[in-house]
C-alpha cells in the first residue's frame, strides 16, 4: 500500500536548540505542524473509536503535545532511546514512521507495527530505539535505562528519555529505576507527565505532600526541575540544555512536566470527577490555541491556516488508506512467539580436556567462557562481583572482567530485570543472577509480561538469561521454591533445568546464545554434589532436548533437576528388588517441551510416572501427564503416577522439609504401591 505523501513541513523531524534563536519562524511553524498533526490525529482516533472502527480503548495525548513534541524533535533519532507512554502519540509521530503506520496500530490491521497483537498506543519502533510500552506503568523505565546504557557501551553518546505519569510515579519500578540510573550514572531524562490525575484520582489522594514531584530528585542524588505547561518554544528552550547536559555529564535528571488533563483518562471517561471550574482552568492554560494565535500574529493567519488545511487533508487521506488495509491473519501467530534460533555461536572448543568440576564450578566456567568469547555479554546480580555471588557461582569473574562486564546490582529485581531487557533489546546479552529464585517474583512483570512477550508483540529479540537458584535445602519458604510452573504458565519463556555439571555448562552456553529470555533453573542441592568431568561438547545444543538416562520396559519416568538423582536411586533399587526396570528421562528443557522420545517410550511401556520437587497441584508434572497421555495409543496400562512436593509453603525444619518434598523412600513407596 502506498501511503499518502506527507506535507513538506513534516519533512524534518529535528530541532536543535540553536534553531529557536536563529530561525524562530521556520522552527516555530514546524513545532506547530507536528503538534497539530498529533492533536488532530488523536481527536480523529477518538472519533473512529466512537464509531466502532477502532476497538479496545484509546488513550489520547491531548494536552501533552506542548512538551512531548518539542522533546521528541530535540532528541537524536539516530542514537537516543525513548519509551513514550499512552499520552505520547506526538512523540511517536515525530520519532519514526508514517502516520499510516501509527493508524494501522490503532486499527489493529494487517500492517500494524505490532502485527495487531497489541492495540492502542502499545507500539514502538525497537529497531530505532523507541521501546514499545506495556500497560504496567513504571515498568518501562528499566528498559530505557538498559537500552541507553547499551548505546553508551557501543560507544554511542545517547540520551534516554523515560516518560511516566504522576500516577505511575508511585510505582516501585519508578523508584528503583531512579535509584539505579543515579547509581550507574546513566544519561536518562525521567519525565513525569503530571496532569494532576491518575485516572480519576487527583494528586492529593496520591501523595501526602502535594505535587512537588520533581523534589524527589534530590533524594536520588540527581538534578530535578519543574516545567510548567507553556508555549512549546519555551518548553524546547528549557529542555534543549537539559538534554545537552545529560548527554555531556551522563547524569540523570528528573523533570516534572505539569501538563493538562484536557480529556478523560480514555475514550469512555467523561471526566465527571473534575472539581468545579477545573476543566475551565485547564482550558485557559491550553498552549495549543495560544501558540496558534501567536503564530498567526507573527506570521499571518493565512500561513497557519494553510498548515492546518494541509495537515487536515493529509490525516483524512491517511485514515482512508489505513481503513482500507485488510484485517490481520491469525496464521503464523504461534510461530512468532519465540525469536528464531540463531546460528550457533562460534565458541572456542574449550575446555578441550575434561576438567573435574562441581555444578557451581561448571556454571562459573561457562560464564567465564561466555564473558571471554562474547563481548556483548554482561553478568549482573546482587553480590556477584567481588563476593562472587551467594553460591560463589560468579567467583573471580569480577577480577578478570571488571565492573563493566560483571555488575553488582542493588536490591531492585524489577528495575534491574527491566534494565537487562533494555540491554538485550539493544544488542547486548545480559545474564542476570537472582540471589534465590524466590526473589524473581519481585520481577514478575518484567519477566513474564515485558521480556516474555517482547518478540510476539514487537518482533524484537530479547536475548536474556535469568539464573534461578532453586530448590529446598533447609532454608524455609522464601529461599527454597521451585517456580517453573508459575513462570511457564506464561508464554514466551524458554527454560532449562540441568541435573549435572556437564549439562549445566552446556545449558549456560545454549541459553546465552538464544535470542529469547531463558530461565536457567539451578538446584542449590546440586551446586556442590561432587565433581564430574566437564569439557567442550560440540553437541551442547542437545541440552534443549530430554536425555534417556536409564532404559527399561516396565514404565517411563520423566523428571528433571535434583529429582533426577532420586529417580536413578529409586529405579536402581526397584530393579534390584522387584525386577521392574523403569525407563528414566531427564527432561533438561522445560520449555519448549520436547516429548518426541518420551511419547513413544510411554506407548511402549504403557505406564507413566512424573517426578519433581515442585508442588503437585498445578505442578509441572500435570502438564507432562496431560501432554503425554492425551490421545495415547495404545491406552495406558495404569493411571499415570505423579510424585511431587506437598501443596504447602516450603516448611523450614529439616524433618518438615523432608516430609514436604519427595525422598528416595517416598518415591519407592509410591511406585511400589502403584505397581501392586
Ligand atoms: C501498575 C499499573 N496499575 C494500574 C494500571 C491501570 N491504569 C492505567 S492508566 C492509570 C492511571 C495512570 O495515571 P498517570 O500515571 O498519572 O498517567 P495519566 O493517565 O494520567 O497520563 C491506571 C491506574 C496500570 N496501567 N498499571
Ligand atoms: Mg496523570
Amino acid at each position: 500500500m502506498a501511503f499518502p505523501k506527507a506535507p513538506a513541513i513534516l519533512a524534518s523531524r529535528d530541532l536543535r536548540g540553536a534553531d529557536l534563536a536563529g530561525d524562530p519562524a521556520g522552527s516555530s511553524l514546524r513545532i506547530y505542524a507536528w503538534m497539530r498533526l498529533a492533536r488532530v490525529a488523536d481527536n480523529r482516533i477518538l472519533d473512529l473509536f466512537r464509531q466502532g472502527v477502532i476497538r479496545g480503548t484509546v488513550t489520547g495525548g491531548q494536552g501533552n503535545e506542548w512538551m512531548v513534541v518539542p522533546l521528541a524533535l530535540l532528541l537524536d533519532k539516530a542514537k537516543d532511546v525513548v519509551c513514550f507512554t499512552h499520552r505520547g502519540l506526538g512523540g511517536h509521530l515525530v520519532w519514526s514512521g508514517h502516520l499510516c503506520d501509527h493508524l494501522n496500530q490503532y486499527l489493529a490491521n494487517a500492517m500494524s507495527p505490532t502485527r495487531a497483537r497489541e492495540g492502542n498506543i502499545h507500539h514502538g519502533d525497537p529497531a530505532n530505539r523507541s521501546l514499545p510500552m506495556i500497560s504496567h506503568l513504571g515498568a518501562m523505565c528499566g528498559p530505557v535505562l538498559g537500552a541507553t546504557d547499551s548505546q553508551r557501551r557501543f560507544g554511542r553518546k545517547a540520551v534516554g528519555v523515560a516518560f511516566f505519569g504522576d500516577g505511575s510515579s508511585s510505582t516501585g519500578d519508578v523508584h528503583e529505576s531512579l535509584n539505579l540510573a543515579s547509581l550507574l550514572s546513566l544519561p536518562v531524562v525521567f519525565v513525569i507527565e503530571n496532569n494532576s490525575y491518575a485516572y480519576s484520582t487527583p494528586t492529593d489522594e496520591q501523595f501526602a505532600r502535594g505535587t512537588e514531584l520533581w523534589r524527589r530528585a534530590e533524594g536520588y542524588g540527581m538534578e530535578g526541575l519543574v516545567l510548567e505547561c507553556c508555549d512549546p518554544r519555551d518548553a524546547a528552550r528549557a529542555l534543549a540544555p537539559v538534554i545537552d547536559r545529560v548527554r555531556e555529564t551522563s547524569r540523570p535528571v528528573l523533570v516534572e512536566a505539569r501538563t493538562l488533563r484536557l480529556r478523560g483518562h480514555a475514550a469512555y471517561d467523561t471526566c465527571d470527577y473534575l472539581r468545579p471550574g477545573e476543566a475551565d482552568a485547564f482550558a485557559a492554560r491550553h498552549p495549543l490555541p495560544h501558540f496558534r494565535e501567536s503564530l498567526a500574529r507573527e506570521l499571518g493567519a493565512a500561513r497557519v491556516d494553510a498548515v492546518d488545511a494541509e495537515i487536515g487533508s493529509f490525516i483524512e487521506d491517511c485514515i482512508k488508506a489505513a481503513i482500507a488495509v485488510p484485517r490481520p491473519d491469525p496464521a503464523g501467530m504461534e510461530a512468532d512467539l519465540f525469536a528464531p534460533a540463531p546460528a550457533p555461536f562460534p565458541w572456542r572448543p574449550e575446555p578441550a580436556a575434561p576438567e573435574s568440576l562441581t555444578l557451581a564450578q561448571a556454571l562459573n566456567r561457562a560464564l567465564r567462557k561466555v564473558l571471554a568469547e562474547r563481548p556483548a555479554s554482561i553478568v549482573l546480580g546482587q553480590d556477584i562481583a567481588t563476593y562472587g555471588g551467594a553460591f560463589k557461582v560468579t567467583e573471580n569473574l569480577f577480577a578478570e572482567f571488571g565492573r563493566t562486564r560483571v555488575l553488582n546490582t542493588p536490591l531492585a529485581e524489577s528495575a534491574c530485570t527491566g534494565y537487562a531487557i533494555g540491554l538485550a533489546v539493544n544488542g547486548h546479552r545480559p545474564i542476570e543472577e537472582f540471589q534465590f529464585a524466590d526473589f524473581a517474583t519481585e520481577a514478575m512483570t518484567q519477566i513474564t509480561l515485558n521480556a516474555a512477550t517482547m518478540h510476539f508483540r514487537s518482533g524484537a529479540a530479547c536475548p536474556l538469561v535469568l539464573r534461578l537458584p532453586s530448590g529446598a535445602v533447609g532454608l524455609g519458604s522464601f529461599h527454597s521454591q521451585e517456580l517453573e510452573s508459575l513462570f511457564l504458565s506464561m508464554p514466551g519463556l524458554k527454560a532449562l533445568y540441568p541435573s549435572n555439571p556437564q549439562d549445566a555448562f552446556n545449558a549456560l552456553l545454549a541459553a546465552s546464545e538464544d535470542n529469547n529470555p531463558v530461565l536457567l533453573f539451578e538446584h542449590k542441592g546440586l551446586y556442590r554434589r561432587g565433581k564430574h568431568p566437564v569439557a567442550w561438547d560440540p553437541d551442547y545444543r542437545r541440552v534443549w532436548h530430554p536425555r534417556r538416562i536409564r532404559e527399561g520396559g516396565f514404565a517411563t519416568l520423566v523428571t528433571y533437576g535434583e529429582a533426577v538423582h532420586l529417580a536413578k536411586e529409586a529405579c536402581d533399587y526397584l530393579a534390584a528388588e522387584y525386577e521392574s526396570d523403569i525407563e528414566v528421562f531427564d527432561l533438561r528443557c522445560l520449555s519448549p517441551l520436547d516429548l518426541s522420545e518420551i511419547v513413544p517410550s510411554v506407548a511402549r511401556t504403557g505406564r507413566l510416572i512424573v517426578l519433581h520437587e515442585g508442588r503437585r497441584t498445578h505442578g509441572f508434572g500435570a502438564e507432562i501427564v496431560a501432554r503425554v497421555t492425551e490421545g495415547a495409543r495404545p491406552p495406558l496400562k495404569a493411571p499415570p503416577l505423579r510424585i511431587a512436593a506437598l501443596d504447602l509453603p516450603v516448611p523450614f525444619a529439616h524433618e518438615l522439609e523432608a516430609a514436604f518434598r519427595p525422598s528416595k523412600d517416598r518415591v519407592i513407596e509410591l511406585i511400589t504401591g502403584w505397581m501392586s
